[in-house]
């Protein structure tokens, strides 16, 4: 994917003149930099953001460097059904065609969280119940994991987050090894313009909060999929929640396995069982921008 692209590649790929991508940034709806020549340069960001909100397709998405969207291009006899679609990809260990099929969700206006509790979370539930059944299972597992990881990282350079975002600081609790809920939490996040600083699999809770402290972060997220001793992630979690408590930092947690936790309702604690929820959550926080440090 590239970082910037020129009037001429966003025409070219589009299928439109380059005076039109020109006058488009002139009018101020696309926002571009100028060179020290004077020449015009859109970020990939910004291309995706116009393209996304006006529905414009790419004829030539291989011109900015997309051409992960020309190998799904537009799926197959399942197409109707991304889920489907996404699950076969998986299964199949067919990486481009994956990350293409969650880009073009994106571009064509879905939310992260939107596909995160759609397509991915549908075709990887199907991918776990493989591996009971099938000997293959655990491989199909290990490999949809790492193809689906690629997928939301190349999802995350198309989002576009502002310089001085707030940030949020998070990850899954020591013992939990699961890596892709807690980095389509990142990803969710960074999709409504939060920065996030995704820790990953196994963060104690102690190491959290230091992240919080360390980034200044005005939300902390803890996904949690595999509990083995509910007591104990208990006691942490409300460690962690009073640590928070005194910064005022709120912390949301989620998680297929959260409920096990059983924690307590308190002012700066949200349990979401979806990404929907924690979009709805972080649109309704109007979390502030961070000063600009000196
Ligand atoms: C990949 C995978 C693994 C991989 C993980 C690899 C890795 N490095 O990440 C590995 C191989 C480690 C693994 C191991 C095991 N697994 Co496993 N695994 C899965 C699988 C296939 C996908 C999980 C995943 O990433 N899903 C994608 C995410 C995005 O979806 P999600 O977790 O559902 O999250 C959604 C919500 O919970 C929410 N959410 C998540 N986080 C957060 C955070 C916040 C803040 C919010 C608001 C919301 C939120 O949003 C998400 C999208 O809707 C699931 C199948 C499934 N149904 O999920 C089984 C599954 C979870 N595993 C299962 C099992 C049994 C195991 C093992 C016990 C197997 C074994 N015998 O060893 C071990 C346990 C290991 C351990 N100690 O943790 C079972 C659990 C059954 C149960 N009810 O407890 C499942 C359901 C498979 C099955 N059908 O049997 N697993």
């Amino acid at each position: 994917m590239r970082s910037v692209v020129t009037p001429r590649q966003l025409a070219e790929a589009i299928g439109v003149s380059e005076s039109s991508v020109k006058r488009w940034v002139d009018h101020g709806d696309i926002e571009a930099a100028r060179t020290a020549g004077g020449h015009r340069r859109i970020s990939i960001q910004e291309a995706g953001r116009y393209l996304r909100e006006r529905s414009i397709p790419l004829v030539r998405p291989d011109v900015l460097g997309l051409a992960d969207l020309a190998a799904y291009g537009g799926g197959d006899s399942e197409a109707d059904d991304p889920a489907a679609c996404f699950f076969d990809y998986l299964r199949r260990g067919a990486e481009p065609e994956a990350r293409g099929l969650i880009l073009s969700q994106y571009l064509e206006g879905r939310s992260v969280a939107e596909i995160v509790d759609g397509p991915l979370r549908a075709a990887l539930a199907r991918i776990g119940e493989l591996w009971t059944r099938e000997p293959s299972g655990i491989f199909w597992e290990h490999r949809a994991t790492q193809i689906a990881m690629q997928a939301l990282a190349r999802l995350r350079l198309l989002l576009k987050v502002p310089a001085d975002a707030p940030v949020a600081v998070g990850g899954a609790p020591a013992g939990d090894r699961y890596v892709l809920p807690s980095m389509a939490v990142g990803a969710v996040l960074e999709g409504e313009g939060v920065r996030a600083v995704n820790l990953g699999a196994e963060t104690p809770t102690a190491t959290l909060a230091l992240g919080v402290r360390e980034h200044d972060a005005q939300l902390a997220w803890l996904s949690v999929s595999f509990v083995a001793t509910p007591d104990r992630l208990r006691e942490d979690t409300l460690g962690l929640l009073s640590v928070l408590a005194e910064r005022g930092t709120p912390l949301v947690v989620g998680g297929a396995q959260s409920r096990k936790l059983r924690l307590p309702k308190s002012d700066l604690l949200y349990v979401g069982g979806s990404m929907a929820e924690l979009e709805a959550l972080v649109k309704g926080m109007r979390l502030a921008p961070r000063a600009a440090s000196a």
